[in-house]
């Protein structure tokens, strides 16, 4: 088998580069090692930032997204048992962040792509990848046969357990683990409330979220390795409104739990993003706290930089960005890795957080919500910061 650019993943990095690249007249193949019914129910992120959907939209596979998409226009900070309403549009001079699922993003671009007669091979394991300093090639195991394909450039979209990032031969690794990670639960239940709510409280973090106007997903701090055996569905929605709770007595709307889950929070960057013809892509070289809801994106900002380096080299014979994607991803990755752990430090307790780090937290949010400056930080980094 041979292509263009071989492309490891069908999550979002993976099917969006292959969308951009098709659009660029670049042929590629996308090995999945998962089925399409398991990678289409998988449920992940849920927040799009504008740049997102902008480029969703332009690429044709936004039309769902329009008709189902939750378009929202601020988020709401708890703590202190008062609300605290981020008109983020207001404060980003008219952005605004759409809740629309991870798994419904990946449907749409899988039925996009398959209608243009993608090569997507589903049940595909990518084992190793070889040859990247001149005629890269990816080996693969499908039905138990293990098949070779050989491309001009390889895009490692594996995610965070994938094998692309091994290929790297001098990887510089940052990372901090917390000893927290999430509960998350999708619950049968119309959100208690229109927008996002990010709750600080003394028992620790709370988030309350959605999927549709029937689908509700919420979210508990919890430690790490905390057993989801510990926690009865009803234990967690009366946490959940004990975190979510106000002075005037808010009430939070119980319902069925769909699922549940406990997601560890990590932050990681592999560097540099690429070595020869392979290019690391999302997950496969960084991993951000949920917390500013920006995984997803980042990843679809990674595949708008190799999309560009790949244009401007079959198109214009110019390797320049090719030679820079690391370097140019990496200055929004980093960013991204400030604000994420910025807001997770800001509405997670820390169990080490003595008196006068409590207080100090409690004055960071102070001066958050009562300072337009500080607000209009918070805003233009959620919606999304420009791309270069
Ligand atoms: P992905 O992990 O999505 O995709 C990688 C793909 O590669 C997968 O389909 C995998 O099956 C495939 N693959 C792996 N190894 C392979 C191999 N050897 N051969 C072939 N295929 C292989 N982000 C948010 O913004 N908000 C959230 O709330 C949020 N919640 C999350 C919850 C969980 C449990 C996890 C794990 C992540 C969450 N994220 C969240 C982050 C998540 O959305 C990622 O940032 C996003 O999926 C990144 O996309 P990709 O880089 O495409 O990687
Ligand atoms: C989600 O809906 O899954 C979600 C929303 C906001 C976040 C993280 C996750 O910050």
């Amino acid at each position: 088998m041979r292509t263009q650019v071989g492309i490891i993943g069908a999550g979002p990095a993976g099917l969006v580069l292959s969308h951009l690249l098709h659009r660029q007249g670049i042929e590629s193949v996308i090995l999945e090692s998962h089925s399409r019914e398991y990678v289409e129910s998988r449920i992940r992120a849920g927040v799009l930032e504008q740049g997102t959907v902008d480029l969703l939209a332009e690429m044709g596979v936004g039309e769902r997204l329009k008709r189902e998409g939750m378009v929202h226009h601020g988020i709401e900070l708890r703590f202190g048992g008062q609300g605290h309403r981020v008109d983020l549009t207001e404060l980003s001079g008219g952005k605004s962040i759409t809740i629309y699922a991870q798994h419904e993003v990946i449907k749409d671009l899988i039925a996009a792509r398959l209608a243009e007669g993608a090569q997507i091979y589903f049940d595909a394991e990518a084992a190793s990848v070889s040859g990247l300093e001149d005629q890269p090639e990816i080996s693969f195991v499908r039905q138990g046969e293990r098949k070779t394909l050989s491309c001009d450039f390889v895009a490692g979209c594996d995610g965070f357990h994938g094998v692309s990032r091994a290929a790297v031969p001098e990887l510089t690794v940052s990372e901090r683990t917390l000893s927290f990670g999430w509960l998350g639960i999708l619950a049968k239940v119309p959100p208690a409330s229109d927008e996002l709510i990010y709750a600080y409280h003394e028992r620790g973090f709370a988030l309350l979220s959605m999927r549709s106007p029937e689908i509700s997903r919420l979210y508990l701090q919890v430690p790490a390795d905390e057993d989801i055996a510990n926690w009865p569905d009803d234990r967690i929605w009366q946490e959940l409104q004990t975190r979510l709770s106000t002075n005037e007595g808010w009430k939070l709307t119980s319902g069925p739990v769909l699922q549940k889950g406990i997601t560890p929070l990590r932050s990681f960057v592999a560097e540099p993003m690429q070595h020869g013809k392979l290019f690391l892509l999302g997950d496969a070289a960084h991993i951000v706290p949920p917390t500013g809801a920006k995984g997803l994106n980042l990843a679809v900002a990674d595949v708008r930089v190799l999309a560009q380096a790949l244009d401007d080299y079959y198109k214009r014979s110019s390797d320049a960005g090719l030679k820079s994607y690391s370097t140019k991803c990496a200055r929004r990755v980093w960013k991204v890795q400030r604000f994420s752990w910025w807001m997770t430090s800001l509405l997670h307790r820390f169990e080490n957080e003595d008196g006068f780090a409590h207080r100090i937290h409690l004055a960071e949010l102070d001066y958050l919500t009562s300072s337009r400056a500080a607000l209009t930080t918070l805003a233009e980094n959620y919606v999304g910061l420009p791309f270069e």
